[in-house]
């Protein structure tokens, strides 16, 4: 049944008042909504560990961020799609490549969703997966040294949502188009409102290298144009399938906000990704040009390297039949999660009053039965009942995600009515409700896509803050909560503040990360072009209008720090060696004037900055980071002098060379 236009403005109108009057329908008890032994659950002791990294999407900050919980403590923010000055990211020479695209080097993005490698259905602490939802892109982050260390652009694509979501033994991170746009090797100067004719949408499955992570994009699925929001990997008994949440099927192209809400159901699409290799290997696929750009940082040369790639393999669901089924899921699904065991499928429709519970099994059957009450653009529809488990009823108002514990149960956010939900897989009953504060977007259990969670503890990532913290300014800091789900009931233990705007995260348990650690580069193993092996082989080098420093770091000096016979019109490149050879003694470098960023250097690591000179004098440079108790002491000073200048190129460190002006000779 459809409804009328003006019923379901009236409805968002509803939505938007119960959503933005979040502080009048405040619960009463939301004070002391805190049990009295929370303080013990969460306490840390100074000089302890905590006993899970909780590594959380940054949203509109480009960042993805690690906590130690349950302190809530913030360990790192770990730069991905966005430039970041504190650690030179984007602005060092070396990292530059790492944001190259298509469109050139793109300085920001908008990070969603955090997954963890995955063995066997379990965290391996290998490696995290972030998505860049404006240029589509996905990252991959390196869990021994906290880097980033690939990211690979997605063509075809356009908003990159419905990622990046990760097979049973990381065989492949997939991403779904967010927004569905003519391909990229056709003519794209289409009227919009030719949606329906030209607009299509693309899964994209990202092979990963087993040893060393390696992406590469094995092959696209063009699908039927329409919004993919959220999928999930299938496991266990569905290991070989993606589901996917869809919506917008109305194929609306304006207010989406209406024209994508007129249908009682939208779809989830299932995806047999085995079948999908089959066809591939098959030589079903068509080579299509398109242009994307794969970037890869070494930790050997310290640098990054940006390839433009021009083919991908797409497959056809129209033609290949069998690869793709949709099955409909109430209004607008945007959370789509699997149960531990592969079996359920649940689908969070943002605007139903229910919670559907699919069954895989009666999944197969229904295709093997060709249940279907149609097609959508040659794909067939398989029956709602056919393949519904169950219903939770009443679970709420606007169900987004769902995660889960390790007794058979479900943990469902409710974004309009602000709370977490607990419900049984089997009996589909509702167990417990808590408030959150306010509105929850996703939450995260500890291991709660996983086979085998670990439960213990859920985080509710808040969209709305309003009196949770201090105030600062018209922005309120994001707020994360952290409830103990041992016991039958939650219980709310602690508020945190994040970075960005947190969308999805995972918790795993720092046993599987904290040893790997990598503690600092080994000074033998540089292959930095620019690497100094010591002191004694720092140099400036002159070539033509470039000048190359090669400089060293080690407490607390410089070298060389004293350096003349820099003209204007010079390119200068400083290339910081550090020498130290311990943990966490990284140096900083920064220059007067430099219209970037500081470099910070790890120990054992070269990294570059560019600098070029815009006027005649004195520049002053420096270590930013406090590296011992000369840390002050640790500075130096570059001559500039006019173009032409016959001012001869020096330098060195600890002599005070002759006066070389030869102006004043
Ligand atoms: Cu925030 Cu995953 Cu972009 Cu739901 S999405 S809330
Ligand atoms: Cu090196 Cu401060």
């Amino acid at each position: 049944m459809n409804m009328k236009k003006n019923q379901l403005m009236a409805l968002v109108l509803i939505l938007i008042a119960v959503t933005s009057g979040m502080t009048s329908c405040k619960p009463k008890n939301a004070g002391n909504a805190v049990s009295s032994d929370a303080a013990s659950k969460v306490y840390v002791a100074p000089g302890k560990y905590d006993a899970f990294y909780n590594f959380v999407s940054g949203g509109f900050s480009g960042q993805m961020s690690v906590y130690g919980l349950p302190s809530g403590r913030l360990l790192r923010v770990i730069p991905v799609f966005s430039v970041d000055p504190e650690k030179g990211w984007g602005y060092s020479e070396e990292t530059k490549p790492m944001l190259n695209t298509s469109h050139g080097f793109v300085p920001w993005d908008d990070l969603h969703h955090v997954q963890l490698s995955k063995t066997n259905g379990e965290y391996d602490g290998r490696w995290a997966f972030g998505n860049a939802n404006n240029t589509p892109r996905l990252a991959r982050i390196d869990l021994k040294t906290f880097r980033t260390a690939e990211i690979i652009e997605l063509p075809n694509s356009g908003g990159n949502h419905s990622s990046p979501f990760i097979t049973e033994n990381t065989e492949y991170v997939v991403a779904g188009t967010r927004f569905s746009v003519p391909p990229d090797d056709v003519n794209g100067d289409v009227p919009i409102n030719t949606y329906k004719q030209n607009f299509k949408g693309t899964l994209s499955f990202v092979s990963v290298g087993k040893e060393d992570g390696k992406m590469e994009i094995a092959f696209q699925i063009q699908c039927p144009g329409f919004n993919f929001d959220l999928s999930r990997a299938g496991k266990g008994v569905s290991h070989g399938w993606f589901f996917f949440s869809c919506y917008n099927t109305e194929q609306a192209n304006t207010l989406l906000e209406v024209n994508a809400s007129q249908k009682d159901k939208d779809f989830i699409m299932a995806v047999n990704w085995k079948k999908a290799e089959e066809y591939l290997k098959a030589g079903k696929g068509r080579k299509q040009t398109v242009k994307y750009a794969h970037n890869t940082y070494s930790d050997k040369t310290h640098s990054a390297t940006s390839e433009i790639k021009t083919e991908v393999i797409v497959l056809d669901s129209k033609e290949l039949k069998d690869i793709c089924y949709f099955f409909p899921c109430p209004k607008s699904p945007h959370g789509c999660d699997v149960s531990p065991t592969g079996e359920y499928i649940v689908g969070s429709g943002k605007l139903a009053a229910l919670i559907p519970v699919f069954s895989f099994d009666k999944m197969i059957k229904a295709i093997a039965a060709k249940d279907y009450i149609g097609e959508f653009e040659g794909v067939p529809i398989l029956k709602y009942e056919s393949v519904l488990y169950g219903e939770v009823k009443k679970p709420g108002l606007g169900p987004l995600h769902t995660e889960f514990d390790n007794n058979g149960n479900a943990y469902t956010s409710m974004f309009v009515s602000s709370e977490v939900v607990k419900w049984n897989i089997k009996d589909l009953k509702v167990l417990d409700r808590v408030p959150t504060y306010y509105s929850v977007g996703h939450l995260c259990v500890a291991g709660g896509d996983t086979k085998t969670p670990t439960g213990k503890y859920l985080v509710a990532y808040n969209k709305i803050t309003k009196d949770r913290y201090l105030p600062t300014g018209p922005e309120l800091s994001q707020s994360a909560q952290l409830y103990d789900i041992s016991g039958d009931k939650m219980q709310l233990i602690l508020d945190f503040p994040t970075i960005g705007e947190p969308h999805y995260a995972q918790i795993c348990p720092a046993e599987l990360i904290k040893g790997n650690s990598l503690k600092f580069f080994k000074m033998e193993e540089n292959k930095n072009p620019y690497f100094s092996n010591g002191e004694a082989t720092t140099k400036v080098v002159r070539t033509g209008n470039r000048i190359d420093v090669y400089m060293t770091a080690i407490r607390s000096h410089l070298t060389p720090d004293n350096i003349e016979g820099i003209r204007m019109g010079d390119e200068v490149y400083f290339h910081v060696t550090n020498l130290e050879q311990d943990w966490d003694v990284p140096h900083g470098f920064a220059i007067k004037g430099a219209a970037n960023a500081e470099l910070l250097v790890m120990p054992g690591e070269t990294q570059s900055l560019k600098w070029n000179p815009d006027r005649v004098g004195i520049f002053p440079m420096y270590c930013t980071d406090f590296c011992s108790a000369l840390h002050q002491e640790m500075s130096g000073y570059i001559r500039v002098s006019p173009s032409g200048s016959n001012v001869p190129l020096l330098f060195s460190t600890g002599k005070n060379l002759p006066a070389s002006d030869s102006t004043k000779k």
